[in-house]
């Protein structure tokens, strides 16, 4: 199988007069969210072409379609007014030299901004705008990243353990992946020397 999502709630597309003040607890040591509404599971296969280091994509996919990250969600109206939040958990390693990151994304409705607030790792939140401008913020616990609207984001894990963070974003706001996948990011993170380095992508288009 592929990716998938799970929709784990049958009232996933709640009605707005129906929605009701919640409450939900984190476990950042079972690594997932109380009564969440859906799981998304992306693995390797999902980001052909992403990676820079194309033959150890291929040598790695062909021995196993591994899980890059997780993402668990409390679902609410899609409309203006309220936010949609939940758990991502992006796993440790590597592409080659690359680690591994989200697919990454503008939000469709561009002008709407999100907030990242790291539980747990060590990550980088690569962003960049349409006009050209870059942002590579460092993710440490109990650190929170602002997206401002415009700014397409992609979460890297550059530790040795899995990267928590709660994402919080307009229920509205939609996700434009096709702009990520044929262009990629300007700029990616790979390792040189057991650091993080930021690097030109020499594949941006
Ligand atoms: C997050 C992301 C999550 C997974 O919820 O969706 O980190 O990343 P991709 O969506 O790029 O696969 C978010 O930014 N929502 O808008
Ligand atoms: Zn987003």
């Amino acid at each position: 199988m592929k990716d998938f999502v799970q929709t784990v709630n049958s009232t996933m597309k709640k009605e707005k007069n129906k929605i009701k003040p919640f409450t939900f607890k984190i476990d950042i040591v079972n690594k997932t969210l109380s009564n969440p509404d859906s799981h998304i599971v992306r693995k390797l296969s999902s980001m052909k072409g992403q990676y820079l280091d194309e033959t150890s994509y291929d040598e790695m996919i062909k021995k196993e379609d591994t899980v890059l990250y997780e993402v668990y969600e409390k679902l609410v109206p899609e409309m203006e007014g309220e936010l949609i939040q939940g758990l991502s958990i992006v796993h440790p390693g590597k592409v080659g030299k690359e680690y591994f990151m989200t697919k990454g994304h503008f939000h469709s409705v561009l002008e709407t901004a999100e907030l990242y607030f790291c539980l747990k790792g060590h990550g980088y939140m690569m962003m960049e705008t349409p006009e050209g401008d870059w942002s590579a913020e460092e993710l440490l616990p109990y650190t929170a990243s602002y997206v401002p609207g415009r700014w397409a984001h992609r979460s890297i894990n550059v530790g040795n353990e899995d990267l928590l963070m709660l994402f919080v974003y307009p229920a509205h706001a939609g996700h434009n992946y096709a702009t990520i996948e044929t262009k990629g990011f300007r700029k990616l993170i790979i390792e040189d020397n057991g650091n993080p380095k930021i690097i030109d992508n020499p594949k941006w288009k």
